[in-house]
């Protein structure tokens, strides 16, 4: 491709209801698109940043500030090159990873658009349709929860997660288990504990759960190991596996039985590959996160959850279940609890320009 500009939008979507984690309660998805301008087209990318550095480092303002003045003019520098030159040409600059996917998809789109050919053939989706996960916030309590599991078990998602946190883990846990059965579930942490809270991380193996997603911090790769030796339920990371490295390195500990991908987290779509293959040579089962993504991320994700090591259902719920209205045309719905993966060229979506518009609060092109 030859890159001429790129557009960066922060917009703000607001949520169906109040979405809360072991960080926080977000009622607004404060979120960044990019769109690559070409000498032949354009396309589209999403930053999964959000307002406040509390899933990982990176937030808003960082990833505004990064892409502006550093990332997006050392694309422009090098002008003329391949989609897969990416990763590369930002190398470089450390860390950022979440800016460095969002500009890598808006230049894949961008480039596969030109050719006329989909996403999910270029990265090697193997499948149509995707089974459907939902991600459940912490509620107000068990009775809450219960309540809000229920609905979207009635809309068709196949499999539940629930988020916990210290204090709000084993009653939850089991008033989901208890209400439901044997419906495939599991928990997400985000980083809440410590090895000091091994025994309360112990009591999760009485409830027959498909994994408990990165119950420690980013950086205690050690401490997960030290964790799944004593642990029945397998441990799965997130926030840790940060590279295609990181992953080599908590395998090689045994730090994690599964491994949740999510390209903004890993630096790209590429590396979110890469990761998959190393999972699926290995054994590891992979299934796809997600980070509340609009239908640009969202149509992304379906393509990599169709790859063939994605043997668990992701987090790719439908459109409506965090937005009432979306920025694209074709936004995600479910089909008997699966999630289709777009064919169209490129990310297979269309930009819904007057939605765009209306949830836009800043605006800026970077130019050469
Ligand atoms: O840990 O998987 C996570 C959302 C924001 C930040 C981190 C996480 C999540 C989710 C929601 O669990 C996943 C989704 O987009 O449905
Ligand atoms: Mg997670």
């Amino acid at each position: 491709i030859c890159l001429e500009s790129v557009e960066l939008r922060v917009l703000h979507l607001p949520l169906v209801s109040p979405f809360t984690t072991s960080f926080g309660t977000e009622h607004v998805r404060e979120v960044i698109v990019a769109r690559a301008v070409t000498a032949d087209g354009e396309g589209w990318g999403e930053i999964v940043t959000s307002e406040a550095p509390l899933y990982s480092s990176e937030y808003t303002h960082s990833a505004w500030d990064v892409a502006r003045r550093w990332l997006i003019p050392a694309l422009l520098a090098k002008r003329t090159f391949a989609p897969e030159e990416v990763p590369t040409i930002l190398e470089p600059f450390k860390g950022h990873r979440m800016v460095k996917a969002g500009l890598e998809l808006s230049i894949l789109d961008a480039a596969l658009r030109t050719e006329g050919r989909s996403f999910g053939e270029y990265i090697g989706a193997e499948r149509e349709l995707v089974p459907s996960g939902v991600s459940v916030g912490i509620q107000r309590d068990p009775q809450a929860l219960v309540d809000a599991v229920a609905g979207y078990l009635d809309e068709g998602y196949v499999r539940i997660k629930i988020k916990i946190k210290p204090g709000r883990d084993i009653a939850d846990t089991a008033a989901v288990r208890e209400a439901f059965g044997t419906i495939p579930f599991q928990v997400d942490a985000n980083s809440a504990y410590t090895l000091a809270d091994v025994e309360t991380l112990a009591q999760l193996d009485q409830f027959d759960l498909l994994l408990v997603e990165q119950p420690l911090q980013e950086d205690d790769i050690v401490d997960h190991a030290t964790l799944a030796r004593q642990l029945k339920t397998p441990v799965c990371l997130d926030e840790s596996i940060v590279s295609h490295k990181a992953a080599m390195d908590a395998l090689a500990l045994g730090a994690a039985s599964i491994i949740n991908i999510k390209a903004g987290r890993v630096g790209g779509y590429l590396e979110a590959v890469k990761i998959h293959d190393l999972c699926r040579s290995a054994g590891i089962p992979v299934w796809c996160g997600g980070m509340l993504e609009t239908g640009i991320g969202r149509a992304a994700n379906a393509a990599l959850a169709a790859l063939p090591g994605f043997e668990l259902p992701g987090d790719i719920s439908a459109s409506d279940r965090f937005y009432t209205r979306d920025i694209v045309t074709e936004p995600v719905v479910l089909e008997g609890g699966h999630v289709r993966v777009p064919t169209g060229h490129g990310l297979g979506v269309h930009i819904d320009h007057a939605a765009l518009e209306d949830f836009t609060v800043a605006r800026e092109v970077v130019t050469a």
